[in-house]
């Protein structure tokens, strides 16, 4: 922790550097402008936030401080030669601090993880024995976690009455308790609410010193086997940060700027990744392939069967989950990497065959509708596809997996901004009759 802390420190301290050479040199620079279609539809585009982490290139991805998906793959440390891929809390290593590790400091800091995880005390999994099973597992994982911010040590000092400069460091220490705890709150959902109804107070959640944290989280949920814990290190590492401006990380960005405590910021980023266009898509995702399937039924696979369903499922007014993007005009490249998981581990998956068939149909027919600016796949269509062929058969559950991802990129995000003192977020809205009259100055 130590040593990650100074790295912290290190990397705040010359972003701010930049900030303060770019603004005294460039103080009235505009570096983006706001049209009357941008207000009203949505901002796209419209350049209003700061966010180190990484930065999404409309036709090249997600750049994880400068580095591609693949880079990202190839170039961070494996927990041993055994692993496909690499580690996955060496992505907060890195979004913190800029430097990849090393294998020994993150070995280092998944220990940390693993004791901040295991002292989760008995009164937060009685906590979460009284909501209902049915209760969907997002709205489980968001009652806890905001139950959780009694434990911020960030609330605690702040009320005491630190001095501004010292916030990140609390809200550092805040950061890694959340991650540590969210995978272990996260398995002890998934099993009560779909493998065993009857268990209590914590029952089971046994993490392992040897592990790292997506072994860790797969060994909570019943898994030992070597290939689903690549993939859901591959999973936890690609779906941890995509810039500031989506609708999870600018939640957490604009609760946090409040000085809300982590744990809240974490609950609203958890609570806007539940939307049908956002985290949600992927548990939309996998219905739409098994709905394809049942209606399929006995008969072979077609590509014109798949254009029937996909055509039919437009018409009733809906979109189809994990295609289009906001930003990207590509395919997504984590989609790439997910496809390129599954073809090389069980390409003769039938949901995978379904995947396979609709990929080469469906951006062909989205494209066909001119206002759609990106018919490919994004992160969510392939995403669901790994997690039932290993068992994980339950959608609803999906966005909870992306949550623990998210919680990397998040923290790390708020960490650096109250490191460099980011203000409150508060954006100017006007009323119509206002926007009618400077349209007519103009
Ligand atoms: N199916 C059908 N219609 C779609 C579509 C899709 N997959 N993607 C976009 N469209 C429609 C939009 O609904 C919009 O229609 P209206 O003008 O009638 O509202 C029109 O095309 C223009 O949309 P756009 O400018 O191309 O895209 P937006 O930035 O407005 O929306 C997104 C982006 C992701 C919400 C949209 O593509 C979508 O709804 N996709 C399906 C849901 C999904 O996969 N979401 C996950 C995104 C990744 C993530 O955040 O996790």
């Amino acid at each position: 922790m130590k040593l990650l802390k100074e790295k912290t420190y290190d990397c705040i301290q010359k972003t701010k550097e930049k900030l303060k050479s770019l603004v005294n040199t460039y103080p009235n620079t505009p570096v983006s402008v706001c049209t009357t279609t941008d207000i009203i539809g949505g901002l796209r585009n419209v350049i209003t936030l700061l966010t180190d982490t990484s930065y999404l290139e409309a036709g090249k991805g997600i750049l994880f401080r400068g580095k591609t998906v693949s880079q990202v793959i190839k170039e961070f440390p494996k927990w041993d030669d055994s692993c496909e891929y690499p580690v996955a809390e060496s992505m907060l290593w890195y979004l913190l601090t800029k430097e990849v590790p090393s294998i020994d400091d993150i070995k280092l800091l998944s220990k940390e993880l693993y004791y901040r995880g295991k002292e989760i005390p008995s009164f937060v999994f009685e906590f979460i024995d009284n909501i209902p099973t049915y209760t969907h597992p997002m709205s489980q994982l968001i009652s806890t976690v905001s139950y959780l911010e009694s434990f911020s040590l960030f609330k605690l000092k702040y009320f005491e009455g630190i001095s501004k400069a010292d916030y990140w460091k609390y809200i550092l220490e805040d950061a890694i308790s959340l991650i540590a705890h969210i995978n272990v709150i996260a398995a002890y959902i998934y099993k009560r609410t779909f493998i065993n109804n009857n268990i209590k107070k914590g029952e089971g959640m046994n993490l392992d010193i040897n592990l790292d944290w997506s072994s860790n989280f797969a060994k909570l949920i019943g898994y030992d086997d070597k290939c689903i814990q690549d993939m859901l290190r591959l999973y936890f590492l690609l779906h941890s940060d995509h810039e500031g401006g989506n609708a999870s990380a600018h939640a957490s960005h604009l609760i946090g700027s409040t000085l809300a405590n982590p744990y809240l910021s974490f609950a609203g980023c958890a609570i806007a990744l539940s939307g049908p266009l956002h985290g949600l898509a992927n548990q939309e995702c996998l219905k739409f392939l098994l709905n394809v399937k049942k209606h399929l039924g006995d008969s072979p696979l077609t590509y014109e069967f798949i254009e029937k369903y996909a055509k039919d499922f437009l018409s009733t007014g809906k979109v189809i989950p994990g295609y289009g993007h906001a930003v990207l005009r590509i395919p997504d490249p984590r989609f790439v990497a997910f496809r390129d998981f599954a073809l090389n581990h069980f390409p003769n998956d039938p949901i995978v065959k379904i995947l396979e068939m609709c990929y080469k149909v469906i951006p062909q027919i989205l494209s066909n509708n001119k206002k759609i600016k990106n018919p490919y796949p994004n992160v969510d269509c392939y995403s669901g596809a790994l997690l039932y062929h290993y068992g994980l058969k339950y959608p609803e559950y999906y966005t909870v997996m992306f949550a623990i991802s998210r919680s990397i990129g998040v923290m790390s995000q708020l960490v650096l901004n109250r490191g460099l003192m980011f203000p409150l977020e508060r954006p100017k809205s006007i009323d119509i009759n206002y926007l009618n009259s400077v349209c007519e100055q103009n």
